[in-house]
C-alpha cells in the first residue's frame, strides 16, 4: 500500500494584505508554521510520497528564511519522495528558486512544460506532470501514459473542465484517457470533494491556510492510500491555524452604532468565534437616514476575534417618514434621492446611501467623516 499526502496552493511568503501589518506579519508566520505541522505529519505518519501540485511559494520572490525552512523540513524526511509541480505563481524559469536552490535527494521538481514522469521502482509507482514555465499555460500537456504495471498519479497544477482558462486547461475525459489511478490537482483554493471517473480518482487539495475573505473555512491536504491492485480512498485531514468566515447582519431599526456593535457581538457569541476566526461581518438591512455607521469603532469595541472586518451595505431609509414630509431642504434633498435609495441596482443604492449620509451631515454642520463600503 501507497502512502501520499496531496498539498499544494500553499502560497509561502504570501503576503495578507488584506489584513494590517501586524496581522498580516502573524499570518506569514503561522503559514510557515502550518507548513512545518504538515511535514511532520509527513515524518509521524511515514508517507511514501508528498506530491506538492504547485502555488508552493506565492512569487519568484521567496525569502531566504522561507528557502531554510523548506531546505530544513525537506531533508527531516528522508524516506519520503517529494514531488513538487511549479504552477502559475511559482513557474520554473532560470531564476526560480527550483532551478537555483539546491534542493535535498528526495525532493523530484518537474522542470519542462511537456507531461514527464519520475519513476519510483521501490514504491512501485510512477508521478507524471509538468511545470509552468511562465504565468500562463495555455494548452494542456496531458497524454496517455501506456502500460507499465506500475501505479499511476499525476501531480498538476491545472484548471479542470474550464476550457477557456489561460491556467492550463484540462479535462476529466482527458485525465482518464491518461490511465492514471490518482490525479492530484492544484490551482482551485476551495476545493470541491473528491471525484471517481471511471476506474480513477481525482481530487483538488485546496490551499493549506485561507488568504482572505474568498477561502474561507477550514482548510488543508488530502492523505491517500493506494492499495496494490490500485484502489484510492481520501481523506482530507485540516491543517489550517485560523479560517476566514463571512456572515450577513440585519440590523434593521437599529438606532446607534452601539446597538450594531451589540447585534455584532451576539452573532460572534452565538457561533462560539474565538481568535481562530477572521471574520468579515456584511451589514445589511435600513437604518435611520442620520445614523452615521462606523466600521472603526465597531470593530474597536470587538476583541474575540483575530480580526474584524465590517463592510456596511445598509440603505438610510428606516423611519424616513419624517424627512419625506420636511418642507426644508433636508426633506428636498430626501425626497429626490429616494428613488436611487431603493434602486434595484445595487451600486446604484450604495453611492445614494452615502450622498445622504454626507448631506444630511454637512447641513447639520458636523464632520463628514464616512467610510464606504468597498
Ligand atoms: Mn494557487
Amino acid at each position: 500500500m501507497l502512502k501520499i499526502l496531496h498539498t499544494g496552493d500553499i502560497h509561502l511568503d504570501s503576503p495578507f494584505s488584506g489584513l494590517d501589518a501586524r496581522r498580516s506579519e502573524i499570518r506569514r508566520a503561522e503559514l510557515r508554521s502550518t507548513f512545518s505541522s504538515l511535514m511532520t505529519y509527513v515524518r509521524d505518519n511515514s508517507i511514501d510520497l508528498l506530491l506538492i501540485t504547485g502555488d508552493f511559494f506565492d512569487t519568484g520572490f521567496v525569502t531566504k528564511e522561507t528557502v531554510s525552512i523548506v531546505l530544513r523540513e525537506f531533508s527531516r524526511v528522508p524516506d519520503c519522495k517529494i514531488v513538487i509541480s511549479p504552477g502559475n505563481h511559482d513557474p520554473y524559469t532560470p531564476d526560480s528558486v527550483y532551478a537555483k536552490v539546491k534542493f535535498p535527494e528526495n525532493v523530484y521538481i518537474f522542470k519542462s512544460s511537456e507531461q514527464t514522469s519520475f519513476s519510483f521502482p521501490e514504491l512501485g509507482c510512477e508521478v507524471y506532470g509538468y511545470a509552468f514555465t511562465g504565468e500562463t499555460m495555455r494548452k494542456s500537456p496531458l497524454r496517455p501514459t501506456g502500460d507499465s504495471g506500475y501505479i499511476k498519479i499525476l501531480c498538476a497544477h491545472a484548471h479542470l473542465n474550464s476550457p477557456l482558462s489561460p491556467y492550463c486547461p484540462i479535462s476529466t475525459a482527458e485525465l482518464e484517457a491518461c490511465g492514471f489511478n490518482y490525479a492530484a490537482l492544484g490551482h482551485v483554493h476551495n476545493a470541491p470533494e473528491a471525484s471517481e471517473a471511471g476506474s480513477f480518482v481525482y481530487a483538488y487539495c485546496g490551499c493549506l491556510e485561507g488568504r482572505g475573505y474568498d477561502e474561507t473555512g477550514p482548510k488543508g491536504a488530502i492523505y491517500a492510500e493506494v492499495s496494490d491492485d490500485g484502489k484510492v480512498t481520501l481523506k482530507r485531514h485540516i491543517f489550517s491555524s485560523r479560517k476566514y468566515e463571512v456572515r450577513r447582519l440585519n440590523v434593521t431599526g437599529a438606532a446607534s452604532c452601539s446597538e450594531i456593535t451589540e447585534k455584532v457581538k451576539s452573532l460572534i457569541r452565538d457561533e462560539n468565534m474565538d481568535d481562530t476566526t477572521i471574520l468579515r461581518i456584511i451589514l445589511e438591512g435600513a437604518v435611520p437616514p442620520a445614523l452615521v455607521i462606523s466600521p472603526e469603532s465597531i470593530s474597536r469595541g470587538i476583541g474575540e476575534v483575530f480580526a474584524l472586518d465590517i463592510k456596511d451595505t445598509t440603505s438610510p431609509i428606516y423611519g424616513g417618514e419624517y424627512l419625506e414630509s420636511d418642507p426644508t431642504i433636508r426633506g428636498e434633498f430626501y425626497r429626490q434621492l429616494l428613488p436611487m435609495l431603493t434602486s434595484a441596482d445595487e451600486r446604484e443604492r450604495t453611492v445614494a446611501s452615502l450622498a445622504l449620509r454626507c448631506g444630511l451631515a454637512a447641513m447639520a454642520g458636523e464632520n463628514i467623516s464616512i467610510s464606504t463600503a468597498n
